[in-house]
This record gives C-alpha cells, structure tokens and sequence, in this order.
C-alpha cells in the first residue's frame, strides 16, 4: 500500500529534528512547517530526474528560506539524489559536509543556488524565470520547457529585494515563476504581529501577480492550490497556512521551534505525535520506496527530451551554450579596428563599442541597466528589450532596482546558457552588494558595467562620486575588479570577465581619457593585472602605481620627474586580484621588493588610499581621496584633490626629499 502523504511528509520532519538534534544547530522549525507542501510539490509537479541533477529541462526549485536548509538535504536524500547521503545528513552543519549550514549551490548538484541572506532567493529566482522564458524563445518548448518554483518563508517577503523581485517578475509576466509562502506568522522574534501589516498577498496583486491560498499541512490542498497556479498566465504567490514546527506538541508554533534544536524530550514527544520510528535518523522502507519512486518520476520525460535534443539538429550549439564557453575571438580584429583609429573616449563608452564586438559574437549575452542605459553605455545597435512581449530580447530594463538586478543576474547566470551583465554607477553597487557577494559565493559568471566611477563624474557631487567602493569591492574574494585605463585595456578586461567563472565588475569613467596603449601586441597585457606600462628613462627611482584615469596623471607626472633625471616606471593595475595571482618573479619584475629604499613606490587612484599599503609598502606615498567628494566639474574636482601631473610630481619630489633619495 502507498504510503499517505503525511507519512512521507513526517520523514521529512524526522530527518530535520534529528540531524539539528545531532548539531545542536540548525532551524527545525521550518522544514517541519512546510513539509506536507514540499511533498506535495515533489512528489506531484516538480520535473526533476534525481539520476542527472544537470539535466538541462528539469524544474528548478529554490529554497529561499535558505535557514529551513535541511528541508531541501532532506528531499535531496529522500528522491535519491547522490547527495547527500544519510552519512552527510548526520554530519550536517560539520566541516566537510556538503550538508553546510546554509545550502551551497557548489556543495550539492541538486541546490540551485546559494540561499540564507533572505530575500535573495526568491529574486534569483525571478532571474532563472527570465532565463528559462530567453532560453526557450530561442530554442523552442521542444528543448526548454521548465518552471521555477520557491519556498519563501516570512523573511523573504519582508526584506526589500523582494519587492524589486515582484515587480519585476510581475511586469515581465514571468509566469512559469511559482512561490510557496511559508505563512506561519513567526520570525525569530516571536509573531509575526510585531513588524507586519501589510496585506503580502495584495501587494503580489498590485504587482499582476497572480495569488492563492491553502492548507499548508494538507498535501490535497497544497495541489490543488499549485495546480491552479501552473494553470495561470502570471506569476504566482501560493499562500500556505502552515505551523511552523509542526509536530512538535509543546513547541510548534512558536519561535522557539525556529532556530534551536528542539532538545530530546521534546524531539521524543514529537515522535510519538507523528507516529515515528523511535530510532533516530530511519525512513520506514516503504517510505522511502515511495520517495524514490518520486525521484524517478522525471525519467521518462527526461529520456523523452533526450530524443527531442537528439532529433533537433541543435544538439551541439544547445549543449555548448549551457556548457557556457565562449571564445575571445571577436577581441584580436576588435582591437586592430580600434588602434587604426584612436581618440579620447570615456571607459564606458569603449565598454559600448566593445560590446558592439561582444553582442554580435556571442548570443548568450544578456545586458541591461537599473536605468542608466544611457549613462552606463550598456545597450548595443540593434539589442532589442527582452519583454513580456520578447522574451528572445537581450536587453532588460531593470528600472531603479539595483539589487533586485543583481540578485536577478545571479539567477540567470546560475540557471545556465546566457552571460547576464548590466549596469548602474559605481556608488550604487552599494545598492546591489548583498547581491554582488552572492555573485561571489556562488561564483556566478555576471560582468558588472559600474560607470562614473570616481570624482571624475564632476558635477553630481560626493552623493554619486565613489570613494570607497573600489577598495571595498576589492576586499571582497572570489570577484574581480576591473579598472581599465582606455579602450584597449577596456576590451581586454572584457574579454577577461567574459572567460571568468565568476564574476567581475567593471568601474569605467564617465569622463574622456586619452589612449594610453597605442600598438598592437600579441598579449592580453590586462590579464597580468598590472603590467609596466612606461618603463623609466632614466636611472629608476619612482615606480607609479595607478589605474583607470589616473593613468593619464601618473604619465604626466612621470614626464615631469623624467626631466627632473628621476627615472620613473609607470604601472597600470587594472586588476590587482590578477597580480596578486602572477607568479612571484612576475610580481618582483614589476614591483621589486619593498624593502628596497632606493626606489619609491607610489599609488595614484582616485579613491580611498586603505589597501594601497599592500603595493606601495608601509613607507610611501598613496595618492587618494580619504574624505568624500566635491560637487564640481571634473577638472576642478581633479585639480582640488591634486590629481595632476605637476601637484603629483611636486609631492613625489617632495617626499623623495624627505627620504634622502636624490
Ligand atoms: C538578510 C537576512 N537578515 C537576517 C537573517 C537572519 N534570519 C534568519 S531566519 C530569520 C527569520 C525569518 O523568518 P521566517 O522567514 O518567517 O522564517 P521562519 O521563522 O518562519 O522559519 C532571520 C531574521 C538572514 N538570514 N538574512
Ligand atoms: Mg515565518
């Protein structure tokens, strides 16, 4: 006989008891709520084959209440993923476990994407919808037919992405996007009565979303709430009465249930109330039976999809698209254009004209801005918008929602086959970094175009002029920061971000500056992070560091030394992730070691000069801008900040004076 649902439901309320039990950490209350739904959606609806988590058709779920994360490690064991095993759910939360505290995309083939920063899930979620509707307006319902589907929980409803999110997702008409609200009234403050009342379900409909209610303990209810979803054209908000803890007689309902291990005595009560097997960590046979047999619920439509891919003549370019390789070809006869015809262009604009290379190369892209497209340079010739109407469009308009694009790129980028990247001001990645973190993390291929990237934006002033940002972002791992000096470093730093696994951004000047590099090399010279861009004339004694439009002043102020006999490398540093990554001889070429006296290492970037100690040494001198900014046109900002060759080489002599380095 099958077993009911509740019993399937409960094995998934014993394993998150007993592996936060085993922990002494971990959140049982939220699995336990939201069970009866997670098995109503996996054993009924969510196309899924646990033999080929990679399966490039399957469902995509998200676990946004990424804290529940031992709902999902339950469900992955229970339909038969590899991973993890019952071992890895014993040693949950314990180093070396992919059963991590958090679900980690790159921990478990069969977690989508990094989940725990509330909020997030759900908008990458949005981002995986965008991905699925692009992918399959260019390849057909034949290869690319799935659906996303989420649990949220309180948190992820309340946080302010999720209304970039829902806006989004409303106005795209992304209606293959499908949430199941955890609805049990607790955060982890107590009820949710103490910071809520606004009407979640009418502010979905305000957004054209589509919303519904059940019984979240009765898996009937849940179908056929979900059933009336998949049938609707827009995105769907499924409100689901749940008890968080359930099961749990003396706890449920209650934040306590939230974030604690439930302690024995309770956990024991709780067993007797679900009718569970006294032995912790067991899944009745005929339990498990039933949830294996709903792992394998996909694999005909799986084996099918396999015979339409096979039949469709597009097998090779559709696999390579997902497989996400792409070439630098268009970058040699890009830059053979561009040196036969040089002029003064701002970064951001050489970022356009790059793209223009980039665009017509390589279908995956996706670009976009949070409302700057004409200020960040994103959009090419001929990019047509990607609508509601146009899902086969390349271009988004994001509107004024930095992060909800960044956490949206992320799903894109992690869904597979297109390269999402897009724009705003530097100074907003502040808007967006949660997002950003999240693109590191999860090592999500996404190339950041942050234009207006110092004072050099002039007028806007200290609100909008980015002091910070580049260290900080620089401080971040596993992303790289590009700041390149003019065009030809500009298409290098693209093709570099677009070979990248993870991602990068790009901080590109708003403000002309010259050509720097005017011949043509075999080299990506940019991928060496910093690479000498003027060796010194005469007898070495300075060595600028500097990037981005600074690069025009320390040249400048390279000349003057020059004439003065002090000989002066000039190093241009578009990425100093990359040089910390060359080998030691490479590092010691071009910046030998800080303990050498005679030879002065200095920094010019106009921003803050926190970290620069790192390449200049202790006892030199940084150039930067440790305070914010001025409202006023470039050149005076610049000029005010001492960013010119004559104030930067008056202070280079001056402090070589001061050394005793004549
Ligand atoms: C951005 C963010 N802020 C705070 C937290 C810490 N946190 C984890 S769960 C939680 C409460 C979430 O409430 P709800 O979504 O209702 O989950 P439930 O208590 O119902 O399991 C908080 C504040 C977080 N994970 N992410
Ligand atoms: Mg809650």
């Amino acid at each position: 006989m099958q077993p009911t649902d509740r019993r399937l439901a409960n094995a998934i309320r014993a394993l998150a008891m007993d592996a936060v039990e085993a922990a002494n950490s971990g959140h049982p209350g939220m699995p336990m709520g939201i069970a009866d739904a997670a098995t109503a959606l996996f054993t009924r609806h969510l196309k899924f084959d646990a033999v080929d988590p990679h399966w490039p058709d399957r469902d995509r779920f998200i676990l946004s209440a990424g804290h529940g994360s031992m709902l999902i490690y339950a469900l992955l064991y229970l339909t038969g993923y590899a991973r993890p095993t019952l071992d890895d759910i014993k040693r949950f939360r314990q180093l070396g476990s992919p059963t991590a505290g958090h679900p980690e995309n790159f921990e478990l083939p069969g977690v989508e994407v990094t989940t725990g920063p509330l909020g997030q899930g759900v908008a990458m979620a949005v981002g995986m919808a965008i991905a699925e509707r692009h992918l399959n307006a260019v390849y057909g319902d034949d290869l690319v037919d799935h659906r996303t589907f989420v649990i949220a929980g309180d948190g992820d409803l309340m946080e302010g992405v999720n209304h970039e999110a829902v806006g989004l997702a409303g106005h795209l008409k992304l209606g293959r996007l499908i949430v199941l609200w955890d609805d049990n009234n607790i955060t982890i403050d107590g009820s949710t009565d103490l910071s809520r009342n606004e009407d979640v379900v009418i502010r979905h409909q305000a957004a054209k979303w589509h919303t519904t209610e059940c019984d979240g303990l009765n898996a009937d209810d849940v179908d056929r709430a979900v059933k009336e979803a998949l049938a609707d054209p827009r995105p769907s908000l499924i409100r689901c009465k749940t008890i968080i803890g359930y099961g749990a007689p003396n706890k449920q309902g209650t934040a306590a249930t939230h974030g604690a291990a439930l302690g024995k005595d309770e956990v024991e009560a709780a067993r007797r109330e679900l009718g569970l097997d006294d032995e912790e960590f067991t899944v009745p046979d005929d339990v498990l039976t039933a949830w294996r047999a709903a792992g394998k619920r996909g694999s005909v439509d799986h084996a099918l999809w396999s015979e339409r891919l096979e039949e469709s003549g597009r097998k090779d370019e559709f696999l390579a698209r997902l497989n996400g390789k792409v070439s630098d070809a268009w970058l040699r006869p890009y830059l053979n254009n561009l040196l036969a015809d040089l002029k003064p262009v701002a970064t951001r604009k050489a970022s356009e004209m790059a793209l223009e290379a980039i665009n017509a190369a390589l279908p995956a892209t996706i670009g976009g801005s949070a409302d700057l497209t004409g200020s960040n340079n994103t959009k090419t010739k001929g990019q047509e918008p990607l609508t509601a109407d146009n899902y086969g469009g390349r271009y988004i308009y994001y509107g004024i929602r930095e992060f909800g694009m960044a956490a949206a790129m992320n799903g894109m980028a992690l869904h597979g086959g297109v390269i999402p990247y897009g724009g705003t001001f530097l100074v907003f990645t502040d808007y967006a970094r949660p997002a950003i973190r999240l693109s590191a993390l999860q090592k999500a291929r996404i190339i950041y175009v942050m234009t207006h990237d110092s004072i050099g934006l002039g007028e806007d002033g200290p609100t909008h002029q980015p002091i910070e940002h580049l260290q900080s972002l620089r401080a971040m791992p596993q992303i790289e920061v590009y700041r390149p000096a003019d065009a030809v470093e500009t298409a290098e730093c693209w093709a570099l971000a677009l070979q990248s696994e993870g991602p990068s951004i790009l901080a590109l000047t708003r403000q002309n500056l010259p050509s720097v590099r005017t011949e043509a090399v075999e080299e990506n010279l940019s991928a060496r992070g910093a690479y000498r861009l003027k060796p010194a004339e005469n007898n070495r004694k300075v060595i600028i560091l500097a990037t981005g439009s600074e690069i025009e002043v320390a040249i400048g102020a390279a000349a003057k030394l020059e004439e003065q006999g002090i000989g002066t490398d000039v190093v241009s540093m578009p990425c100093t992730e990359r040089f910390d990554a060359q080998p030691a001889e490479y590092r010691e070429d071009i910046l030998p070691d800080v303990s050498n006296r005679e030879i002065l290492r200095v920094s010019i970037e106009a921003g803050a000069t926190y970290g620069w100690e790192r390449y200049t040494g202790l006892h030199s001198l940084r150039i930067g801008i440790d305070r914010f900014g001025v409202s006023a046109p470039a050149k005076d900002a610049f000029d005010y900040f001492g960013f010119t060759p004559e104030k930067v080489a008056l202070r280079i002599t001056d402090f070589l004076k001061k050394r005793g380095i004549q």
